[in-house]
């Protein structure tokens, strides 16, 4: 689908320049892209705060050169997403179906965070010291959108071992189309101090989650107690998945590294085809070991890692 395809250009929210696709009507350019699926369209919400004034205003330029910076890695790094997905697993937009996928940025005020709201993303502009504006990040922008896929598929509820999965789910993802790094938000976390990020899957403790189920944290199912910690307990999935990729000895069980490619092939699999909306921490395991061994064969050293991995962080 290459017919009326326009390309803009601007600054991202860390100043980088960046293409991605346009449309254009009535001679004002907009941040929609018609060439995946349903469309990439990005809007300015206006510092909105009820869901039922979003999306807002989809973003327009009076050239194809865009200067909100939130919106421009809100737009071009939702087309990385998508691309991530249709290129690596073959699915057609967070529903596997096309569904148009819809960004608000300026939300809030001062916003300290981003969330999928179950027909779009949204994201704060951050205050200045906690965090910038968090599309700036591409793991972030993933980790959102994972949410949606997972809310398509598995659909793992919001809480307790479910809820630690789905957040960690997201994390997975969003660390692969991030390539190269395990930290979360690092581009838009704290701006006057680099090198820290807001979680780490190589060393969930460094972001006081725990990295054994041993350490699991046991928070009442409330919004304040973040429905039982899924922010907090996704660090032992987080660093199973973590050494599954990378290897390591953990609490001294030895995990052979396959790879951040295999390791995002079977995540996927155990999430589309495995997991459902009530599997425990153990239901992942052998959802992975189900999702390798359909890969690369039961006697594969891809499914021995997995079981190690899950071993070395005390799921069994
Ligand atoms: N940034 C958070 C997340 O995606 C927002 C939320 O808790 N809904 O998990
Ligand atoms: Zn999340
Ligand atoms: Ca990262």
């Amino acid at each position: 689908n290459t017919v009326h395809q326009l390309t803009g250009s601007g600054r991202g929210v860390l100043g980088d320049r960046k293409t991605f696709e346009v449309d254009h009507k009535y001679g004002k350019y907009y941040l929609k892209g018609t060439s995946r699926g349903g469309g990439i369209k990005t809007y300015n919400a206006y510092h909105v705060i009820y869901e039922s004034q979003l999306p807002g205003t989809m973003v327009s330029s009076k050239t194809n050169y865009f200067l909100d910076g939130a919106a421009v890695d809100a737009h071009a790094y939702a087309e990385k997403v998508y691309d991530y997905f249709k290129n690596v697993h073959g699915r057609n937009s967070y529903d596997g179906n096309g569904a148009p996928v819809i960004s608000s940025v300026h939300v809030g005020r001062n916003w300290n965070n981003a969330a999928w709201i179950g027909t779009q993303m949204v994201y704060g502009d951050g205050d200045g010291i906690v965090f910038r504006p968090l599309s700036g990040a591409l793991d972030v922008v993933g980790h959102e959108l994972t949410h949606a896929i997972t809310e398509k598929t598995a659909n793992l509820e919001y809480h307790n071992e479910s809820g630690a999965l789905n957040e960690s789910i997201s994390d997975i993802f969003g660390a692969m189309v991030d390539s190269g790094d395990w930290l979360l938000g690092e581009d838009v976390y704290t701006p006057k101090q680099s090198g820290d990020a807001f979680r780490s899957m190589s060393n969930p403790t460094q972001y006081d989650q725990p990295d054994h189920y041993s350490r699991y944290v046991r928070l009442p199912d409330t919004p304040d107690g973040d429905y039982g910690g899924v922010h907090i307990n996704s660090g032992i999935n987080n660093k199973a998945a973590y050494l599954l990729a990378e290897g390591g000895t953990h609490y001294g069980v030895n995990v052979t590294g396959i790879g951040r490619a295999k390791t995002a092939k079977i995540y996927y699999r155990a999430l589309t085809l495995y997991l459902t909306s009530r599997s425990t921490f153990a239901d992942m395991r052998q959802a992975a070991i189900k999702a390798a061994t359909d890969l690369y064969g039961s006697a594969s050293q891809e499914v021995q890692s997995v079981k190690n991995a899950y071993s070395a962080v005390g799921v069994y």
